[in-house]
């Protein structure tokens, strides 16, 4: 049975060369076919030997994003034994799914990918799973009718980030003396439908469920950009003179909201206006932590390459592979930001 895997695998990756290799010829005759930044296409036909793995990437909307295209790129290398043909769908599902279908007719050994949304995969990934190719799921989830339609899902856990941030507004409205106060809260999701918008709003909710005296104004999709985050801030910010309370579910949305937020001649932070809970803990949003501007960050922790890889390491040595694997993150403040600017 090990065997037979090995050969198929084996078989598979040899029809991917000559398919690859007819690609190639193909596109040697088409101008312009050069593939955009960060894909990977029919560059060389590989050695039989390398595991081939196809990635589809959701887009490149935040700086958290292109830390985990960035984590993929490093671990899936020629040296590392594999070939990788990474696609960018550009936030637009209909893109993953072609992906996809593309990755089983060029019968890669393993997918891996991103999805955009959690509804609307049951067909495609049916279609991987008659092909016998596992399919990895990175960052966000799927809900499908048949969970064996995904070997592993590797990610962080959503539903606790969002209570972090919760717990973390409860403890600066205690630093404040303001537990029994009306406060006025606004929400910037991440994409409506997504595990991560899903979840961070639903951990969030669990905490302000508990206190009467928090007040959601309003809760809207700004769809993890800084653009769309400054254009719903400045909105709400003319809507409503009380916002006491930003949660906003990424750094890239807070970027474009702490502007909105002092366009409007308001301060952002603790010792402000507006305080401020941001979600990615990626680098620049660190500095503004530091600095006051955002009073508690959750970390998001996108470097999940190594992971995929070792779901593939052990699924190549007929390991056991888990379903779920969270990977580990924590929540900076003023109080400790300082060692991991440090450390970076
Ligand atoms: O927080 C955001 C990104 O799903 C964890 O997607 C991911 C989110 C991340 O674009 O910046």
């Amino acid at each position: 049975m090990q065997g037979m895997r090995w050969l198929g695998s084996i078989k598979r990756r040899g029809w991917l060369s000559i398919w690859l290799l007819f690609a190639v010829i193909l596109m040697g005759g088409c101008a312009g076919g050069s593939p955009a930044e960060g894909e990977m296409e029919g560059e060389t036909v590989p050695d039989d030997n390398l595991i081939v793995v196809g990635v589809s990437q959701i887009g490149s909307e935040s700086v958290w994003r292109t830390a985990n295209t960035a984590s993929i790129q490093r671990v899936f290398t020629k040296e590392n034994g594999y070939f990788l043909i990474f696609k960018n769908a550009r936030q637009k599902q209909e893109n993953q799914i072609k992906a996809l279908r593309s990755f089983i007719s060029q019968r890669v050994d393993y997918i891996a990918f991103s999805p955009i949304t959690e509804r609307g995969w049951d067909t495609v990934l049916l279609e991987a799973k008659e092909a016998g190719i596992p399919v990895i799921l990175i960052d966000r989830k799927v809900k499908v009718r048949d969970d064996s339609l995904y070997v592993a899902w590797i990610g962080p856990d959503f539903v606790n980030e969002g209570r972090l941030a919760g717990e973390a507004l409860e403890e600066c409205l205690k630093r404040q003396g303001r537990q029994e106060e009306s406060i006025h809260i606004v929400v910037l999701q991440g994409t409506e439908g997504s595990t991560s918008a899903i979840g961070r709003s639903r951990g969030f909710l669990s905490v302000a469920e508990e206190h009467k005296n928090w007040n959601i104004l309003e809760q809207v999709d700004a769809e993890f950009t800084t653009a769309k985050g400054q254009e719903e801030m400045e909105r709400l910010l003319r809507k409503y003179e009380n916002i006491d309370v930003l949660i906003s579910q990424n750094d890239d949305m807070t970027f474009g909201a702490l502007e909105a937020i002092r366009k409007s001649g308001k301060k952002a932070g603790e010792d402000g206006d507006i305080i401020v809970i941001s979600f990615d803990a990626v680098k620049n949003a660190l500095k503004l932590v530091e600095e006051g501007s955002i009073t508690a960050d959750v970390e998001c922790n996108p470097n999940q390459g190594e992971y995929v890889a070792e779901v593939i390491r052990r699924m190549e040595n007929h390991e056991n592979v888990a379903k779920l694997n969270f990977v580990e993150e924590q929540v900076f403040t003023a109080e400790n930001v300082r060692e991991r600017l440090e450390e970076e």
